[in-house]
């Protein structure tokens, strides 16, 4: 499903066991060292969703190898097996979200993982830290969320409001890659019974553009 021009939702795109793969990934990389913290903003702030990265550390606002404002150790590494889930990802969103060179040239190789709790959320921003243009990918695991999708131009109106659902993928690419988007809410207890998670995970794959 397009919403915008290369913003295209698939719902429930994970299958089978995935969405248990990645849940059991997730909580293995949560652990110390360099595992899930407390995002803390230059302005004072902190984020209410806790974030841990792999392959390259993300903080407000750069990418590091290092855990720069948490624990000072080297960042996890990024699995071969998450690159390969993104390409298949982008592949099956079609041709609006690359360029040339088409999903198996994406060098993917950050994961950004964001752990929504009761009453977490994420303001309206762009993601412009990284110096690729390659499509950004996400994982939904858990509660429901109203992920708010926005325009290239301003963090405010006109916005569209999607439901993203556990095991849904979707891919940001093409003229939707610096577009405002953020989590006004989730939905506490919406997650699926069988899966075990409480709260909500998402698992952005990105292309760092760096050396
Ligand atoms: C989330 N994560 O569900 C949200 C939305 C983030 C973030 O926004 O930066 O970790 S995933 C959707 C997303 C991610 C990156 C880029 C774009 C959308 N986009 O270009 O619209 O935790
Ligand atoms: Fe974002």
């Amino acid at each position: 499903v397009e919403v915008m021009p290369g913003a295209v939702h698939l719902p429930g795109w994970l299958r089978d066991g995935r969405p248990a793969e990645l849940l059991a990934a997730c909580r293995a990389w949560a652990l110390p060292p360099a595992g899930l913290r407390t995002v803390r903003t230059p302005g004072g702030g902190q984020m209410s969703v806790r974030q841990l990265s792999l392959g390259w550390h993300w903080y407000p606002y750069g990418y590091a190898r290092t855990v720069v404002d948490g624990d000072g150790t080297p960042v996890k590494p990024f699995p071969a097996w998450l690159g390969d889930w993104a390409r298949q990802a982008v592949a099956d969103a079609g041709p609006s979200v690359t360029d040339a060179g088409g999903p198996s040239a994406i060098p993917f190789d950050i994961a950004l993982v964001n752990f929504y709790g009761t009453g977490a959320r994420m303001g309206m921003h762009r993601d412009s830290d990284e110096r690729s243009p390659a499509p950004v990918v996400s994982f939904s695991l858990g509660d429901t969320c109203v992920f708010r999708f926005g325009t290239p131009r301003s963090r405010g109106r006109p916005w569209q409001d999607v439901e993203l659902r556990s095991g849904d993928a979707f891919v940001f690419g093409g003229p939707s890659r610096l577009a405002y988007h953020g989590v006004p809410r989730t939905r506490p207890g919406s997650g699926p019974a069988g899966l075990g998670l409480r709260g909500r995970l998402n698992v952005t794959v990105r292309a760092a553009g760096l050396d």
